[in-house]
């Protein structure tokens, strides 16, 4: 299959991440970066399609937040990648605040989410790709591969959160709509239930969002991802969560993933992009589940069985060591 990066992807470098109140190292590495073209050689490179199909799914404000954050951060004084600590629940007070405290706050679900130095270009660059890859695949491709870093599916229309900058599964499902496909099926099969794409869509009857995750009774993110979650308005319906216990193997994971499948078949879209997570693998080291590497050439076996046009776009894994080697298995499911 082909893929797409773009070389600035590999520049947001943060130092650490607050993990169950003490700091560890950030684990969404640079490393899994390198891990994945080592396996995969090198593709081909994003092209630039510009601000305006990230404003189509990202406020304004949030942008440029992203863009002049670590620049206020400096300017204040601090050291370091830029985190937050005050996050002022759901829009305590719509206050434009100068003080970049109250800004990170104001724009983001999490403290596990650093800006650093290089993060926009990065961020802006896997967008990129993820646009660069859709248009393969309008192109005629059976699927392409956006091997997007940072990730995207925790971060909403106007916040951060979850190693996530620009959500590049929906940016990708809004350029597509804006050419003409308007029935799309988005299936997240990363570990982490993906809220902030959810969140985009909610209301939209358009875009189906499936996602197979870890209960998030037990697991991050907490307060989004259960099963009575269904979509609003319009949308009723049209998201379909399916929670797994920790521990899941293939044998509870199949079943979820058909059930998965016969809802995007029954979308009737015409095109899939799938969010893959390669934290799912039973080494994470920040995981719960138990599949390996062949599961996730049967899992793309699945997905491709159902004959759609489908943009493949990378969420997490931090198993480095055996990142690129599980998303080749993935991708080899295309055969
Ligand atoms: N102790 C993705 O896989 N963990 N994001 C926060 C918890 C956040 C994972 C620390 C996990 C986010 C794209
Ligand atoms: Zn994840």
């Amino acid at each position: 299959m082909r893929h797409f990066s773009d070389p600035a992807q590999a520049r947001h470098a943060p130092a650490r991440e607050l993990h169950n109140g003490d700091w560890t190292a950030f684990a969404e590495s640079p490393a899994r970066f390198a891990a994945m073209l080592d396996t995969l050689g090198p593709g081909e490179p994003a092209r630039d399609f510009g601000l305006d199909p990230i404003l189509a799914v990202h406020d304004p404000a949030y942008v440029a937040f992203l863009r002049e954050a670590h620049r206020l951060w400096r300017a204040a004084g601090r050291e370091g990648d830029a985190m937050g600590y005050v996050f002022p629940v759901v829009g305590r007070r719509a206050l434009d605040l100068d003080r970049i405290d109250a800004k990170i706050g104001a724009f983001a679900m999490d403290a596990s989410t650093p800006i650093a130095e290089h993060t926009w270009e990065a961020a802006y660059g896997g967008a990129q790709s993820a646009l660069t890859a859709l248009d393969a695949v309008l192109g005629g491709e059976t699927a392409a591969f956006a091997l997007c870093r940072p990730p995207g599916h925790h971060c909403g229309a106007d916040y951060m959160g979850g190693y996530c900058y620009l959500n590049n599964a929906a940016i990708a499902a809004r350029a597509a709509q804006a050419r003409g496909v308007s029935r799309i099926a988005i299936l997240d099969v990363d570990y982490h239930h993906g809220n902030g794409t959810q969140d985009i869509f909610y209301g939209d009857g358009e875009v189906l969002f499936a996602s197979i995750h870890a209960d998030p009774k037990t697991d991050y993110p907490f307060y989004w991802g259960h099963a009575d979650e269904r979509g609003a308005g319009a949308g009723e319906g049209a998201t379909l969560n399916l929670p797994l216990p920790q521990g899941t193997d293939w044998s509870t994971y199949a079943p979820a993933l058909d059930t998965a499948l016969e809802a995007v078949r029954g979308h009737g879209a015409d095109l899939l992009i799938v969010s893959y997570g390669a934290d799912t693998f039973a080494r994470d080291p920040i995981s719960h589940f138990s599949l390996v590497r062949e599961d996730y050439t049967a899992m793309g076996q699945r997905i491709a069985g159902l004959g759609l046009p489908t943009l493949v776009v990378m969420e997490g894994g931090y198993a480095v060591d055996a990142l690129g080697a599980n998303v080749a298995a993935f991708l080899g499911g295309w055969g």
